[in-house]
């Protein structure tokens, strides 16, 4: 582990291969570099920027207010980068990214178009073989999984899927051309985010524009705004300040909130409250009162709050019906939207409910649903991802004992801290399962575990030590100890993506880690105490006998 052994002198030898050029990945380019460790990145896109190069579906916007979701490891950075939006399109996200990419000349450490298809580590070398797409084999001491929690896209096997004659599209997967819907009679299957996003850009241009709900969501607006040059200056002025405010919060970013129950306020002050944080907008409704996401009864009352609202907004009482969900607020992920449910009151959109007669099959001409084809020119599936551990199993990855990771995971992902596998030594995964990832602020959240990561590795260079690796009981504890937090919850109650209900066969099993602030303090703690749970240097069995 020493910068000699770097690309130069062995191009198959690296101390670090990191999959993946997203957030996370860019991050660990720049910061492994300046520790003097000599890096590879593998990326499947043309370009950088993760989810904001693969999701360019028309609409598509992050739901974290765009002060808040950057990097803050660069004063310099946060100084000279300027949204123009309270919630940034995907366009300007990924300009960002390309941006931070040409700043710290990233590119050069990492190969586009390639994908790590395979990765075995090697007890008596202590290193990691990893292998590509195009063939390559590389040698790492480390393996750093950057691969993002909602990259590995899921595309139902309706019967029939590819016998239909005209163009279909995945929101996680656009094209990087513009795709005119002008005239064409067009069907979306799926009401989640990115969905929910699109429709109303969809409606706009389509002739027709039916769209296929098996669950209905809950959407709250955005109120999408640009952002005030006075506030971008107040920021400015004491980022870090901003920065820090941010992270007491649950989630890693701010909210307005009551501070109270929605138990302890009377009918017309709660009311007030969730009336003055629909007009606000975005995720932080959630925060309203603070037991929103623990107390059903509590719960109740916001979704009765929504119910109202949307029969208020959507002309046709039959569809209003429909589109009112059934499950508790929150538990599978808020909508952040604009003119979602007003769209419904178009004339050319239609809502087809999949509930209780799911989707039949997939003809030439369009979609069958309890015995009816409806036909379209065009297809749109919005159906999600196989969301956490879907891009981590996605790889072939051998561990101690030739041992996958698919198999470990075969009842349920599980990481100690979030962060490594037991048996899978030098292997580290950014915002993996066991930490807050999806349900924090994802950027700060990747560079805590980038930042952790480094240190952890520099700290292992500076004693002499060269393998480090989770113990299998303080990941067990770890995994029980996120399911005992889940389990005071209302995120358990439905099915949803966090849990894994989405993918068939998948075990549904919550893998976040609710509780920013308190992960933040745990992950402190562990460094401070010398890494209590990890393992430094475990000898192979083979050694042992
Ligand atoms: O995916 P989803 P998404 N038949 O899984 C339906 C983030 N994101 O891409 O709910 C019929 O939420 C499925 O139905 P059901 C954000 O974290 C953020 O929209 O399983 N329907 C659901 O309606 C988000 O939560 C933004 O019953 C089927 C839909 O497809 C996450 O990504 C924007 C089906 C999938 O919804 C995922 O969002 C976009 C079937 N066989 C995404 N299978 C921001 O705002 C699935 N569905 C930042």
């Amino acid at each position: 582990m020493t910068p000699a052994a770097s690309q130069d002198s062995a191009a198959s030898t690296v101390d670090v291969v990191i999959v993946g050029a997203g957030f996370a990945g860019m991050y660990l380019i720049h910061k492994l570099r300046k520790e003097g460790f000599s890096v590879r990145a593998f990326e499947g896109g043309s370009g950088v920027g993760g989810t904001w190069y693969w999701n360019r579906y028309p609409g598509c916007r992050v739901d974290v207010v765009s002060m808040e979701y950057s990097y803050q490891f660069s004063e310099e950075l946060q100084q000279e980068w300027e949204w123009s939006e309270k919630y940034a399109t995907q366009p300007e996200l990924l300009a960002y990214a390309n941006h931070v990419a040409d700043r710290f000349d990233l590119r050069k450490d990492i190969q586009f178009h390639t994908r790590v298809t395979a990765a075995s580590y090697a007890e008596d070398s202590g290193r990691w073989m990893v292998r590509t797409d195009k063939g390559d084999s590389i040698s790492a001491q480390f393996f750093i999984l950057a691969t993002g929690t909602l990259s590995t896209t899921n595309l139902p096997a309706f019967p029939g899927l590819d016998s239909f004659e005209g163009p279909t599209y995945h929101t996680g997967q656009w094209p990087h051309e513009p795709v005119d819907f002008t005239g064409k009679r067009v069907g979306i299957i799926g009401t989640g985010s990115s969905s929910c996003q699109s429709i109303p850009h969809l409606a706009e241009q389509a002739e027709h524009l039916t769209i296929f709900q098996r669950t209905a969501n809950y959407v709250i607006p955005a109120h999408n705004e640009p952002v005030a040059a006075e506030e971008i200056q107040k920021i400015k002025a004491n980022y870090n300040e901003f920065r820090q405010r941010n992270q007491q919060y649950p989630f890693a970013f701010f909210y307005e909130t009551t501070n109270k129950t929605a138990q302890e306020v009377s009918d017309e002050e709660r009311e007030r409250e969730y009336e003055a944080a629909w007009q606000r907008g975005g995720l932080m409704f959630l925060g309203t009162f603070t037991d929103l996401i623990t107390n059903h009864d509590s719960n109740v009352t916001a979704q009765a709050f929504f119910r109202r609202k949307l029969a208020e907004i959507v002309q046709d009482p039959e569809t209003a019906k429909t589109l009112m969900p059934d499950f508790a607020i929150g538990c599978k992920r808020l909508i952040v939207g604009t003119d979602y449910y007003e769209t419904y009151n178009r004339k050319n959109v239609t809502l087809v409910s999949v509930k209780d007669n799911p989707i039949e099959n997939i003809t030439p001409n369009g979609i069958v649903v309890n015995g009816t084809e409806h036909e379209f020119d065009a297809i749109v599936y919005a159906t999600g991802f196989d969301a956490i551990s879907g891009p981590i199993t996605s790889i072939d990855i051998k561990g101690r004992e030739g041992r996958s990771i698919r198999d470990k995971w075969a009842d349920g992902a599980r990481c100690y801290l979030g962060l490594m596998a037991a048996g899978f030594p030098n292997l580290f995964t950014i915002t993996g399962p066991g930490s807050p990832s999806v349900l924090s602020n994802m950027i700060k959240s990747i560079e805590q575990h980038v930042e952790f990561v480094s240190d952890c590795i520099v700290d292992l260079r500076d004693k002499g030590h060269t393998v480090i690796e989770a113990d299998a009981d303080a990941e067990e504890a770890w995994r029980a100890h996120v399911d005992e937090i889940a389990e005071q919850t209302l995120y358990k109650s439905c099915n949803s993506w966090y849990l894994g209900s989405n993918i068939p066969g998948k075990p549904r099993v919550f893998t976040t880690y609710i509780g920013w602030p308190q992960y933040a303090t745990e992950i402190e703690q562990v460094v401070a105490d010398n890494y209590p749970g990890f393992i430094v240097d475990k000898p192979a069995l083979a050694e042992n006998a």
